[in-house]
């Protein structure tokens, strides 16, 4: 039995992270949104939904104490792209919000997941199976908050005792809730044009290279963190995960296996493709592997197969 409250369970990695936590533990999964991403549907439906503003310390507190929460899943982030545009904002939910889940944590002694991202690294890191332990020096808003959010993160970890846990997310394809404001958005919404028979105008450039992973590796990544034996760990906040690296090239090819007449053609974001040649091309994730059995399901044939059934089912 778990009691897990998921703050921004209305987003990309949300929607499909509280589903599956309610299908797998008994207990109080609550869905914490903000007003204008309200719940719908089955996620309204199968459990507990709160307000929960992550700028708002006692909103947090009290729907911790309410139902007697173990676990916070720490999920609000503007993504790479929107954050350097709203750069306040950013830090805003990013810093300062994490430092709210955190104090919430340290007095209710919950674990907190927050996911980090690719986009700790910078033009510094070497590209190539970047390390689990190198240089993260980004230029980005975003990856200024997350690498300052890992660090937090490991000092309430060795300063508080808060069991808290990361892992660096690539980019994220799923069917269900669309990213938004993301560098790696490219690699979701070529579906929808190859479902559509349109031609995808792709913002990113050919020959860039980026990791990614199928969202259930993703979900699955994030609760068998939780659930590993902490015995296991060098590492905390935050661990290197991939599933697949490939260009703007190499899925369309993929797709092409089963929509021949797929068509691409390039209208490159200089912002970002700036932010992509600045993240690894691809990820060493030996570490993750080691501590806690980390293993992806899915490559990228694997998941352009099941992401075309799936939006076919989706967009008749
Ligand atoms: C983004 O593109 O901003 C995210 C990420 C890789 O963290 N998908």
């Amino acid at each position: 039995m778990k009691n897990v409250l998921v703050i921004g369970s209305t987003g990309q990695i949300g929607s499909e992270l509280t589903m599956k936590l309610r299908s797998l533990y008994g207990g109080n999964i609550v869905a914490g949104y903000i007003p204008g991403s309200e719940p719908h549907g089955e996620l309204l439906e199968s459990g507990p939904s709160a307000i929960v503003d992550i700028t708002n310390e006692q909103q947090i507190a009290e729907t911790v104490s309410k139902y007697h929460i173990d676990t916070i899943y720490n999920l609000a982030a503007l993504l790479s792209a929107v954050a350097e545009i709203k750069t306040q904002l950013a830090w805003k939910i990013g810093m300062d919000g994490l430092f709210n889940v955190l104090e919430v944590a340290r007095e209710h002694h919950c674990a907190v997941f927050t996911p980090s991202s690719i986009g700790v690294f910078g033009d510094n890191s070497p590209k190539d199976k970047t390390p689990q332990d190198t240089i993260r020096n980004p230029r980005t808003m975003y990856g200024v908050t997350k690498v300052a959010g890992e660090l937090l993160s490991d000092y309430y970890f060795i300063r508080f005792g808060v069991d808290t846990r990361s892992v660096r997310f690539p980019g994220l394809i799923s069917h269900v809730t669309p990213p938004g404001g993301g560098t790696t958005d490219y690699a979701v919404d070529i579906f929808y044009s190859a479902i559509r028979g349109e031609v995808f105008e792709c913002p990113i450039a050919a020959g860039t290279y980026m990791d990614m992973m199928y969202m259930p590796d993703a979900v699955r990544a994030a609760i068998e963190i939780m659930e590993a034996d902490p015995a296991g760990f060098v590492h905390r906040n935050s661990f290197n995960v991939t599933a697949m690296s490939f260009d703007p090239e190499g899925i369309a090819a993929n797709i092409r296996k089963y929509i021949p007449d797929f068509r691409m053609s390039y209208q490159v974001d200089p912002m970002r493709q700036a932010i992509a040649d600045s993240w690894p091309n691809s990820l060493d994730d030996t570490c993750a592997r080691a501590e806690w059995g980390w293993h992806p399901e899915y490559d990228l044939d694997g998941m352009t197969q099941d992401m075309l059934e799936k939006l076919r089912l989706k967009l008749g």
